[in-house]
């Protein structure tokens, strides 16, 4: 069997996405996921000029020496760009595999550990009664965990996940007006006085049994973390998560001795070896990455796996860039992880985004049912994709009052 060739597709509903078709010699097609927020063109064209011109011949059921083909092969290893088209290229490859099989991925890592996954949604005001509506609204949908993200008064920008304007829930935070950032700017001191507070007032009113998730967005400082996550300790938070960038994976262990608080980190990685010391020394409690970011489905199994092992839950990222395809890649993965915690998810379900992405993957009351179709379960309409075209987009920078760049 072989792979006779292999497109990529740019575009999408309000959103750049990066979709791979991989074709075989025996008819059956894979598909995969490399959107790279904000960056989409960069996986794209790696995909385009190197990748593909030496994936045809090769056997499409060779999916691990692929892999390390790619990974090994590449000499300089890793980063997002590379990481995102290995990605896109691992998933398509199982999703061959699954059809070949007629089987749903998560049979072929183990079978289902359980019927449905639970996600977690986006709440988000412009001050902290936008949010509580906000909330409230989720919770009627059915929602059993709610990210809350609100705005900090004093704040001199709105900051990340945050409208500008009361009502707006537009917290979405990709500006499609061109590739120069718009600038938040940030003040820890004030987060760190009013934001606990928030968050208790929130426990307060929504009562014990709904799961309150918060992202700090790598803002602070491992000292300020610490502190920040010892004073949310009564809220009972389900994580907070990014508390500082984890480069220096050593710094999380301030934070540790400090609190209890749950601390859910990994969106940023591509890499085992951006997490393992993370894993391995217990120093967080749920695992972030993406099948995409990941580099597939591969090299992400072998991450839940090594997190199992120290009690680590997955938590995967789930932002409404990521296509319908990576995400049936993980709601496979979830539907089998013995250790999973819960899956971030957008639901993206419009009209126009079902209509290029057709799948039986089922959402309901906060839970994702996951398709019994071979492989991914998730289709992909060339007719529709050739509605969309690739519209440059950025997030924000962040600086501090005095013009210092901070973390976004
Ligand atoms: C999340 C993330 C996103 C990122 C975005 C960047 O928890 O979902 O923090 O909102 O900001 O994916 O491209
Ligand atoms: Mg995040």
């Amino acid at each position: 069997m072989k792979i006779t060739d292999a497109k990529v597709f740019v575009g999408g509903p309000k959103k750049n996405y990066v979709t791979l078709k991989i074709i075989t010699d025996q008819g059956v097609y894979g598909l995969g996921d490399a959107t790279l927020n904000n960056r989409e063109t960069l996986p794209a064209k790696y995909l385009q000029d190197f990748l593909i011109p030496n994936l045809i011949g090769m056997d499409p059921r060779n999916s691990e020496d692929i892999w390390q083909f790619l990974y090994r092969g590449a000499y300089f290893r890793g980063g997002p760009i590379a990481m995102a088209a290995y990605g896109a290229i691992d998933m398509a490859l199982w999703d061959i595999k699954g059809k070949l099989a007629n089987m749903p991925l998560y049979q072929l890592f183990g079978g289902k550990s359980r019927d449905g996954a639970m996600v977690y949604a986006h709440a988000t005001g412009a001050d902290l009664e936008d949010l509580m509506d906000s909330i409230a609204q989720y919770v009627e949908e059915g929602y059993k965990a709610i990210r809350v993200q609100c705005g900090i008064p004093g704040m001199p920008t709105a900051s990340y996940a945050v409208p500008e304007k009361k009502g707006s829930a537009q917290n979405y935070i990709t500006d499609y007006t061109g590739i120069r950032p718009k600038v938040e700017i940030w003040d820890t001191d004030k987060y760190m006085r009013y934001m606990p507070g928030a968050l208790a007032e929130i426990r307060d009113r929504f009562g014990p049994d709904v799961h309150i998730l918060h992202d700090v967005h790598h803002r602070l400082l491992p000292r300020e973390a610490a502190e920040f996550a010892k004073a949310v300790e009564p809220v009972r938070l389900f994580w907070m998560e990014d508390p500082t960038p984890a480069e220096n994976q050593d710094a999380l262990r301030l934070i540790r001795q400090h609190s209890t608080t749950p601390i859910a980190i990994g969106e940023v990685f591509n890499s085992i070896w951006d997490c393992n010391k993370l894993i391995e020394n217990e120093l967080i409690d749920f695992i972030r990455l993406a099948a995409t970011y990941a580099g597939g489905i591969t090299p992400l199994k072998r991450i839940v796996d090594l997190a199992g092992l120290h009690n680590v839950r997955t938590g995967f990222h789930g932002a409404p860039s990521h296509s319908p395809i990576s995400m049936a890649a993980q709601h496979h993965l979830n539907a089998w992880a013995p250790n999973f915690g819960v899956q971030e998810y957008l639901v993206l379900g419009t009209p126009e985004c079902d209509a290029l992405f057709p799948s039986e993957h089922r959402m309901e009351n906060g839970m994702v049912y996951v398709s019994d179709a071979p492989g991914l379960g998730v289709d992909f309409d060339e007719a529709e994709a050739a509605r969309y075209t690739y519209a440059p987009g950025s997030h924000p920078v962040v600086r501090l009052e005095d013009g210092t760049m901070w973390n976004y």
